[in-house]
């Protein structure tokens, strides 16, 4: 898609597959890489030939968090000021097409934050997550006492958040923040998979059903109940309506035409 310093950006078919690549400091998450991120984000946004991301790091670590030797010292108005943790970092959770996050070895602060904010976490067997913030005197900056706590509960959050402790896949799975769980081996391969099952369908409507699906948790029921109406009525203003449920109809495979 574009060549990075700090993370790998390929096209593979309607998929994009983002690739943290810091493997000597953990995919700490340094603020050039997250200002890469946020660039190949706005590109593959606006490239309407890629219709699904999946987010990687490597076998050890998705991402130990932020990097700490960019913080350590900073002082309040430096934070501040730059708006550490706003909406430049949040820019995944802003992206507008389904994100998955493929998740190996440590998750981990800020790299929990950014698993977080994709719509799909697929969990390799040996993945870690924790917010650990706590243990270097500080607190989730990047969304994880608001998402963590809206995916799995206030007391297993605040058990995370309060202690910094580490969870393993399976308690992650329990927990409600893990999709699924695959064999190391098996993570990109599956994350590419379930990406291209995504791809194969309607992008416009997938757009559609994550948004309605965000607005559980950005609303009240009521509101959200009038959200997902007035986006499910909005599918009928699409061809690919008509295509599926014609094909349906007709006892054949659909042909969307993402429109
Ligand atoms: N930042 C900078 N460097 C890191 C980070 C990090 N978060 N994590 C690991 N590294 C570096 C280590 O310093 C080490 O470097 P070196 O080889 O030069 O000494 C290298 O990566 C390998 O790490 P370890 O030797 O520590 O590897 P271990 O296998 O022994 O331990 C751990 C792995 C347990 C993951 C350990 O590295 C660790 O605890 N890392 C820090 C985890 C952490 O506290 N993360 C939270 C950071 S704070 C945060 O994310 C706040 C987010 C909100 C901020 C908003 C936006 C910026």
């Amino acid at each position: 898609i574009q060549d990075f310093n700090h993370i790998i950006a390929e096209r593979q078919g309607a998929i994009a597959l983002i690739t943290f690549n810091r493997p000597k400091v953990l995919n700490a998450l340094c603020t050039a890489l997250i200002a890469e991120l946020e660039t190949a984000l706005a590109l593959i946004e606006a490239d309407d030939s890629l219709s699904v991301i999946v987010v990687t790091g490597n076998e050890k670590a998705f991402a130990a968090g932020a990097d700490i030797t960019e913080m350590a010292n900073s002082l309040f108005t430096d934070v501040f000021a730059a708006d550490i943790g706003g909406p430049r970092w949040q820019r995944l959770a802003n992206f507008r097409k389904p994100a998955i996050a493929a998740v190996a070895g440590y998750a981990l602060g800020g790299g929990c934050e950014i698993a977080l904010m994709c719509d799909i976490i697929l969990a390799a067997d040996n993945a870690k997550f924790g917010q650990p913030e706590i243990t270097i005197g500080t607190i989730p900056g990047w969304g994880g006492s608001q998402r963590l706590t809206r995916a799995i509960g206030k007391y297993k959050a605040m058990d995370l958040i309060l202690t910094g402790r580490q969870i393993n896949a399976e308690e992650a799975e329990r927990a409600g923040m893990v999709s699924r769980i695959v064999p190391l081996a098996d993570l990109v391969p599956e994350a590419l998979k379930l990406a291209e099952k995504i791809a194969s369908l309607s992008a416009p409507i997938a757009m559609l059903a994550r948004e309605a699906v965000d607005s559980a948790l950005e609303t009240t029921l009521s509101e959200g109940l009038k959200a997902e109406r007035r986006l499910f009525h909005a599918s009928f203003a699409t061809q690919d309506q008509k295509e599926g449920m014609a094909a349906f109809l007709e006892k054949r495979p659909p042909a969307f035409q993402n429109k």
